[in-house]
């Protein structure tokens, strides 16, 4: 299918694609099974300029938009979504100052971003705020030119190897959310120190992990836009990231559907090639409906929201929701094609339905997006009356 993509999009693509083959596959089941940061891989994608398109070109990216993100993370996927959640997990940590810093900000941190000398993560989640990230409990107190930092952020992508953190942190306990400020804080300020260290069912590739502050003080200039703005900033966000992750269950089915699809042909079974059969033909003619249509909703979305759209956060939650539960089916159904080879760690598409379960939890459950867009039609709906 044509997706009239530009020749930079097309670029973009056969680079990723091409790391992905030479440098990812042959070392993702080793990554998997050691539960090892591709440290290598981001290193050689930081210098392919891979880790700076989003990312204007004042600053030192390629200033592309959320499609030829998608396009990269989609191919980074296809090959290891323990890799591209690496990869992707960067740019849900830059957001925050790149949509919301201050010139100064933006200056400081966004040239290293892009040429990938720092790393950065995202710290919302916490042991009693998931789905309801709202009711965080760090707490940032203003103490003269500092801000105070003291709380525990839970299942932090990217935690322990980033360089550059942005944490949405408390400024007001009694507003609740709307008491919520975002921060930029550096790895090795004082009070700032990492925790247990998760272990996973899949995307193993990438490092998550608790990140502590006890009275970690930060200039009070790290503070990004204004107090009480924290909330709205990483609501806004995960709207831009949420297509991102919609690319990744593009990516992760498409490579699971490609294993399966050539095993089909080349497995014996009653005499024939199981291909054969028409009931793994229609196994594999729905693998390929369902991607198709989850690619075609993602590049939608991700044009839409390059298009400056103010409100996307309905259009990205459909994105991410049909995306990555038609990743979990088609990762299932690959494995179901393949039988008991499906199942061995010998073939990739075990690791892959692991690591696809992961896509209808984080960056918001799919039943929490399914509220977002219900929401959303709500709101609709009382507008046009
Ligand atoms: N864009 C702008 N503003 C938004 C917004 C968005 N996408 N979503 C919410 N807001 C605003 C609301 O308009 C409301 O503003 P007011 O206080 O002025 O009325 C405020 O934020 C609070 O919104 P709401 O009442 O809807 O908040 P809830 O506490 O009910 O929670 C959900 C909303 C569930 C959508 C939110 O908590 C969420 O997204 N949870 C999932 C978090 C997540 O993705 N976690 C993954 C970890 S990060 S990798």
């Amino acid at each position: 299918m044509d997706y009239f993509l530009t020749e930079e999009q097309i670029m973009i693509r056969d680079m990723a694609r091409q790391i992905a083959e030479d440098k990812i596959m042959p070392v993702r089941a080793e990554l998997d099974e050691k539960e090892e940061f591709p440290r290598e891989i981001m290193n050689f994608l930081a210098q392919s300029d891979m880790l700076g398109i989003y990312i204007p070109e004042e600053y030192g990216g390629l200033g592309k938009g959320s499609l030829d993100l998608c396009i990269a993370i989609e191919e980074l996927s296809r090959a290891c979504l323990g890799v591209s959640t690496s990869y992707a997990a960067n740019a849900l940590g830059t957001y925050p100052i790149m949509l919301f810093g201050s010139e100064e900000q933006k200056k400081r941190y966004l040239p290293d971003i892009a040429s990938g000398k720092n790393l950065v993560a995202f710290g919302l989640t916490e042991a009693n705020a998931g789905s309801d990230a709202g009711g965080i409990q760090t707490t940032a107190v203003l103490d003269g030119t500092e801000y105070v930092l003291n709380g525990t952020k839970q299942w932090i992508t990217n935690g322990e190897e980033a360089d550059i953190y942005t944490i949405i942190a408390l400024t007001d306990k009694a507003k609740g959310a709307r008491g919520a400020s975002a921060f930029i804080v550096e790895k090795g300020t004082k009070g700032f120190s990492f925790g247990k260290k998760e272990k996973k069912m899949g995307i193993r590739a990438s490092t998550t992990c608790e990140l502590i502050f006890d009275n970690c003080r930060i200039p009070k200039e790290n503070i990004i836009d204004r107090e009480g703005k924290g909330f709205i900033i990483a609501m806004k966000t995960l709207d831009k990231a949420r297509a991102g992750v919609g690319a990744q269950g593009v990516g992760v089915a498409q490579g699971a559907f490609e294993e399966a699809l050539s095993f089909a042909k080349q497995r014996y079974q009653f005499g024939h090639s199981i291909i054969s059969f028409q009931a793994v033909q229609h196994m594999l003619a729905d693998m390929a409906i369902q991607i198709e249509a989850a690619r075609s909703l993602v590049y939608s979305v991700a044009r839409f929201i390059d298009s400056g759209a103010k409100d996307v956060s309905k259009e990205s939650a459909i994105a991410k929701t049909f995306a990555t539960d038609i990743c979990m089916n088609v990762t299932t159904d690959a494995v179901q094609v393949m039988g008991g080879a499906g199942y061995m760690r010998e073939y990739p598409v075990e690791k892959m339905m692991r690591d696809a379960k992961i896509l209808q939890i984080y960056e918001g459950t799919n039943q929490i997006q399914r509220n977002v867009i219900a929401q959303a039609l709500i709101r609709e709906t009382v507008k046009k009356k």
